[in-house]
């Protein structure tokens, strides 16, 4: 078993819809423990000609290694007609379905630097619309090599990036049971 922290976000089209299709999408793929609420981010990155995004954090558990979770969330990303534009690195997309860290069941994290995945994340201690959300969720996480999420993300780093942030309650992508 892995446990796995995901975000997701959107900023084309139906971003709602969009985060809904992730959620079901790793539904199938394992055990979604938690979902956080939704957050309406500007752009990150040098690219900021773009719409806002809608994005989120969830948590999932299963039977899945790091690279059979990444291979899920590109096929999870492929169903909402994601389109790679090579010219823009950080340019808008229907859906992103990122592995920010993942942990073995005995709770040690998964470390690890390969072409086709890179665990944590390497952006993620600098990204609000990443830390805010999962905070949210997990109030005592530890992202591996960078300490408390809380921490992060009262840093002064991300001061004006979590500030910018707008949450959105009327929007719930898990439903109560
Ligand atoms: N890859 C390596 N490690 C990972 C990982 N931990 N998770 C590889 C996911 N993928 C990983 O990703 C490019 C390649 O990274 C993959 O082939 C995979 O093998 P991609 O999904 O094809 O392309 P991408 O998402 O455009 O690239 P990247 O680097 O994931 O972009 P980012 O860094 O995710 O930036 N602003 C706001 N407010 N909210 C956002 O959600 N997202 C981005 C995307 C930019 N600005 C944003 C947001
Ligand atoms: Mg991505």
């Amino acid at each position: 078993m892995t446990q796995v922290v995901f975000s997701i976000g959107s900023n084309l089209g139906d971003r709602e819809a969009h985060l809904r299709l992730a959620v079901a999408g790793l539904s199938e793929a394992g055990e979604v423990r938690a979902v956080s609420g939704v957050y309406e981010t500007p752009p990150w990155g040098d690219d900021e000609d773009q719409p806002s995004y809608y994005n989120a954090a969830v948590i999932v558990t299963g039977p899945l290694r790091p690279i059979e979770w990444l291979h899920a969330a590109q096929r999870i990303e492929a169903t909402a007609l994601r389109e790679r534009d090579p010219q823009r690195r950080f340019g808008p997309r229907t859906l992103d379905v990122d592995l920010i860290a993942m942990w073995e069941d005995d709770g040690t994290p998964i470390i690890m630097d390969t072409p086709e995945l890179t665990l944590p994340h390497p952006r993620a201690h600098q990204r609000a619309f990443v830390l805010r959300p999962w905070l949210e969720i997990q109030p005592y996480a530890k992202l591996p090599g960078h300490g408390w999420v809380n921490d992060l993300v009262l840093s002064e780093a991300l001061e004006a990036d979590v500030a910018a942030m707008n949450a959105l309650p009327t929007i719930q992508l898990q439903s109560t049971p």
